[in-house]
């Protein structure tokens, strides 16, 4: 066999079996390096007559053209099955379900809220908020709230330095509104309000909105037509109200308001504990005292207003059996909501 077919031969067969890319490296320099087969071959042609180095060059360009594609289809087979091998180790399974990216939601009391405030809105009230951090004034005596009155011992409110105090309800925005705004008008005052109490049914925080009216003629039919109106727009169902006769210093008459149960349409469950109606708020037509305290007519004007707390409508609607669960801020239960 002539020297250069069984070069090729061999490059061949050990190109064949070369295993990786340093075998390859290793292949290129056997063969084609400074000190390799071919460039030794390249360097014998001196000694070879004129006549013979032509036909002798080319066979030797050729040999090494050849075993330089046999090295580089060699190559190339390894990198393709590297990439293969690669592709298949950190493959993605593109049917497995995506990540929830968990963008959250708003807090069911928030929820509530804003429900209410959509509702008062829609009727055409303002929505106004006012500070947490009140004085007597705005929060008792422009009330009528007399200066022995319980709800002002120290043991049912908080109070702070200098005679402030956190107030007990939303009613001081409706005050300072009352004392910049001319009748008629029709606001409501959502917010936090703080009371020195906790137990099964009560949080030194819970949230409270007042609605609040004052016009020409504004009458207590009024006000039970607004609440029957919210309170069906409100629980999405028709409801019975009961007007229970009660007492608070700001408003004469005043009122408690019952509905029939909303979860056993009074048949008696747990949510109304077996009684079939529910406590839902407190209301009255504003006390002429009150009217007077912000410099409007009594004689000329009325008003009804009514209290609402909003963290016992979020419990009715999303049955939530304990109040104190709203204030946890465990993440589990938010996010039944
Ligand atoms: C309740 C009772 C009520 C008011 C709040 C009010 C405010 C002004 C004047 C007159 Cl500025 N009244 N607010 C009136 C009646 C009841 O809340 O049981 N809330 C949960």
């Amino acid at each position: 066999m002539l020297p250069f077919e069984s070069i090729l031969k061999q490059a061949r067969e050990q190109c064949e079996a070369a295993a990786d890319l340093p075998a390859i490296e290793q292949l290129r320099v056997q063969f084609l390096g400074k000190k390799g087969i071919v460039t030794e071959l390249m360097k014998t042609m001196a000694s070879l007559s004129p006549a013979e180095r032509p036909l002798y060059g080319q066979q030797v360009n050729e040999l090494k053209e050849a075993i330089q594609s046999l090295l580089q289809v060699k190559q190339e087979q390894l990198q393709a099955h590297a990439m293969n091998a690669a592709l298949e180790r950190d493959a993605v399974d593109t049917s497995l379900p995506g990540r929830n990216v968990g963008i959250g939601h708003l807090h069911p009391v928030t929820q509530t809220r804003l429900r209410i405030e959509g509702f008062f809105s829609s009727m055409g009230f303002d929505i106004v908020t006012g500070p947490e951090i009140e004085d007597e004034y705005h929060n008792f005596d422009a009330l009528n709230v007399p200066p022995h009155h319980p709800a002002r011992a120290s043991h049912d409110t908080f109070y702070l330095e200098d005679g402030h105090l956190l107030r007990t309800h939303t009613s001081p925005v409706q005050i300072r509104y009352m004392k910049t705004h001319k009748p008629p008008f029709r606001m409501v005052a959502p917010g936090r309000v703080y009371r020195c109490d906790s137990d099964m049914t009560h949080t030194p925080m819970f949230h409270q909105l007042e609605a609040l009216l004052v016009d020409d003629h504004s009458t207590f039919a009024d006000l039970k037509g607004l609440l029957q109106t919210f309170l069906e727009a409100f629980f999405e169902q028709s409801v019975v109200l009961r007007l229970r006769p009660s007492y608070f210093p700001f408003t004469e008459p005043s009122a408690e308001v019952d509905i029939q149960c909303v979860k056993c349409q009074g048949e008696g469950c747990r949510t109304c504990s077996q009684s079939g109606w529910l406590e839902i708020l407190g209301c009255g037509m504003v006390h002429p005292q009150v009217l007077n305290n912000v410099s409007i007519d009594s004689e000329r004007y009325s008003g009804f207003a009514i209290g609402i707390g909003i963290d016992r409508l979020a419990m009715l609607r999303y049955e939530i059996p304990d109040l104190r669960l709203l204030f946890e801020n465990d993440i589990r239960f938010l996010k039944q909501f």
